[in-house]
């Protein structure tokens, strides 16, 4: 059973537009269980380890300040094949080509505004949550609705 976790952070524009009680209940709804949550500042030295791969872009400062303009609401969300279902529901990084049902794809106008950063792989879930959470922030609790959430075999 794949149980997985990962990263998910409620962007300014999300909190700006009163969004993040509607953007947890979505993944709530799904069945992830949220095993962490914060509200945190993001700075300089956090964006550019969490977008390294975009720091040499144009359109980067643009980004950085987008991201810095209200704290931000971390998640770590748990669940079988979690990183996968979550990037899934997510969508494609631009909102205007990102279909309808997904949550940029029903939330979003822009390609850098798009409600949620969520993490891409394996890999980056792991360093995502220790970048954002501490090990005593994320939290393992006993659901007894596992039963009506998966199969006994996770399936
Ligand atoms: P992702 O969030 O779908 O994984 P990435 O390519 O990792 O997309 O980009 C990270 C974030 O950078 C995006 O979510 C978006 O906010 C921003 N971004 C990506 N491409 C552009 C762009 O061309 N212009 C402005 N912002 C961008
Ligand atoms: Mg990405």
């Amino acid at each position: 059973m794949n149980v997985e976790k990962t990263l998910v952070l409620l962007k300014p524009c999300t909190v700006q537009r009163a969004l993040i009680g509607e953007i947890i209940q979505i993944f709530e709804k799904k069945g992830l269980r949220v095993a962490g949550l914060k509200m945190m500042q993001l700075d300089d030295a956090i964006l550019a380890e969490h977008y390294a791969h975009l720091v040499d872009r144009p359109f980067f400062p643009g980004l950085k300040a987008s991201m810095m303009a209200t704290p931000v609401v971390a998640l770590a969300l748990e669940g079988v094949e979690a990183i996968e279902v979550v990037r899934q529901m997510a969508g494609p990084t631009n909102g205007r080509k990102a279909l309808p049902g997904t949550i940029r794809g029903d939330y979003s106008m822009s390609g850098q505004q798009n409600i949620v950063h969520a993490s891409d792989g394996p890999e980056s879930a792991a360093a995502e949550l220790r970048r954002f959470f501490r090990p005593e922030e994320i939290f393992d609790w006993e659901n007894p609705l596992d039963r009506s959430l998966y199969s006994d075999d996770g399936c």
